[in-house]
């Protein structure tokens, strides 16, 4: 059958949720946005017009808790171990491959183009490339050097640079743009004023548009000293003197973890203060995102088309604040890291409605895009998630999944913490001995922090299990398949019992729980292998 015949097939497969005609899809994704630390607290605009108006997935989950792995998956709609790179890499998107033909053919823009949408996308695309990928993978658009970009989008308009939240440069479809250090270029009011400006072109027209708007913010300025999240000019101080959660595990080592979270030291005096500031301007850069919500919301209604969109909002991953002694980051096979926030409001969504009986991740997210559009995810090879489409119909339907899989391959040593001076910062090479600094560094990415889990969450059990691994296989390789190697360190929880996850309950479930140890292994060495349809069997 040719593409064109197949693709007739599943746009007219019969689609009553949206009575046929093909809705908009605007999605917001948060950069480190976390969900167990009140992350969404002090969010009025989201509150109001996303969580009241629409279904708020209670139990939603990042497959791999770290940039541009979790984004590799959302955009591809497929697990980690499907986007990995044949060999490790130094650079790379984090051990995706991201700029190969296969990705680059087989993502969102690619299937929503081919589904009759127009398709933008806004913001942080990836962190390596950032904004661009290779003429030799099939992109083009490019009008200045380097400025290709990937198939499947019909406007592109992604920042190159993840440093600071001013003086940014863009690839603004195909032409290199650059903005200053007026308070009007703040980096999160540049995405939205672009977004908006895309969205009301689109409202006159009838073909549907699919808005990928990923704004950078809450994420910290890694490349500008000093290292935090840099709020709008206008919000700036506005959360007071807030502190950081003090969490029963805040500034507490987990001393029977793995050897990266055991050893951790201590928060100093210096580390504490550190970890609120970040709190504060984390969430006064949120409020620029806030902003843009309220934005699209009232941009949609006015021209009278807010019932004809989906709004989806979620982050790539979570984050900590002083958990386990962690003053920062992500990384970590932990609730802070891998729970996200994840709402929707759209035609047919009920309103108000929590749904915490299906346990879904990002992966799930590209299919259910696909399925609102008119297509049938189910019938897409290169897709691994499940489409959230029967819960949006209805909350109540039975059947969803308990289980969620989550990979990560370390990134190596990864140390992030309260800089004293410039001069201290590990990822410029300094050396706190040798210039003679106090170094207040905690090393979060690690040896060995390498693992598979599954996160289990059902009427009468809510468990993590934890297998951590070698960063390399005996021939030098990312672990693939989990399941022919020896873990070196186990982790399991009961969350219920113990949401702060500092009772690890390995070895002795072996001989407590052997029936519940054994089928969350199944699946995670199932999921692990798994690609397409046998990821929803
Ligand atoms: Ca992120």
């Amino acid at each position: 059958m040719s593409f064109a015949a197949w693709l007739l097939i599943i746009i007219t497969t019969t689609f009553s949720f949206c009575q046929g005609k093909q809705p908009n899809i605007v999605l917001i994704l948060a950069d480190d946005q976390d969900q167990v630390l009140g992350g969404m607290d002090y969010l009025p605009h989201i509150r109001d017009l996303l969580a009241s108006n629409g279904a708020n997935f209670t139990n939603f989950f990042a497959n791999t808790p770290v940039c541009c792995p979790s984004r590799a998956e959302l955009i591809g709609g497929r697990y980690g171990h499907n986007n990995l790179v044949e060999v490790p890499q130094g650079t790379s998107c984090m051990h995706a491959n991201i700029t190969g033909p296969y990705f680059l053919h087989n993502q969102l823009g690619v299937y929503l183009s081919a589904l009759g949408y127009s398709t933008g996308l806004f913001g942080k695309y990836m962190n390596e490339p950032p904004c661009t990928c290779p003429s030799a993978s099939g992109c083009s658009g490019a009008v200045d050097d380097g400025m290709d970009y990937p198939p499947g989008w019909s406007r592109w308009f992604a920042i190159c640079d993840m440093g600071g939240y001013f003086n940014n440069t863009w690839n603004n479809q195909g032409r290199k743009l650059s903005t200053g250090s007026n308070p009007s270029e703040y980096m999160t009011s540049v995405i939205g004023n672009y977004s908006l400006e895309w969205i009301r072109k689109q409202m006159l027209s009838d073909q549907p548009f699919f808005a990928y708007i990923a704004p950078h913010a809450p994420h910290i300025s890694d490349a500008v000293f000093p290292y935090v999240t840099t709020p709008a000019p206008w919000y700036a101080g506005t959360m007071g003197n807030r502190t950081a959660p003090r969490t029963p595990n805040y500034n507490v080592p987990n001393t029977r973890a793995h050897p990266l979270i055991a050893t951790q030291s201590h928060l100093d005096g210096f580390s504490r203060e550190h970890t609120d500031h970040l709190y504060r301007v984390r969430h006064e850069s949120m409020f620029s995102v806030d902003d843009i919500v309220r934005d699209v919301v009232e941009t949609l209604d006015s021209a009278g088309v807010l019932n004809e969109t989906y709004i989806f909002f979620t982050s790539d991953h979570g984050y900590a604040l002083g958990q386990m002694c962690r003053p920062e980051e992500k990384f970590n096979v932990y609730e802070n890291d891998i729970r996200v926030p994840m709402l929707v409001r759209g035609p047919g969504v009920p309103r108000g409605v929590q749904i915490s009986t299906a346990v879904t991740s990002i992966v799930d997210l590209a299919p259910t895009f696909v399925d609102l559009a008119g297509g049938n995810a189910s019938l897409y090879a290169d897709l691994d998630g499940h489409s959230l489409v029967p819960w949006l119909k209805d909350p109540t339907s039975p059947g969803g999944p308990q289980m969620v899989l989550i990979e990560y391959w370390s990134l190596g040593e990864v140390r992030r913490g309260a800089p004293v001076s410039k001069a201290c910062n590990p990822d410029e090479g300094s050396d706190c001995v040798e210039v003679g600094c106090q170094c207040h560094y905690h090393t979060l990415d690690g040896t060995n922090n390498t693992y598979l889990a599954a996160r289990l969450i059902n009427s009468t059990h809510n468990y993590l299990v934890a297998q951590f691994y070698a960063d390399r296989t005996a021939e030098g390789n990312l672990p693939r398949v989990f399941a022919k190697e020896v873990p070196v360190f186990i982790e399991v929880y009961d969350v219920a019992a113990d949401p702060w996850q500092m009772n690890n309950l390995y070895p002795d479930i072996e001989k407590t729980q052997p029936l519940l140890l054994q089928e969350m292994r199944a699946f995670m060495y199932r999921s692990n292998s798994c690609r397409g349809t046998s990821c929803r069997s």
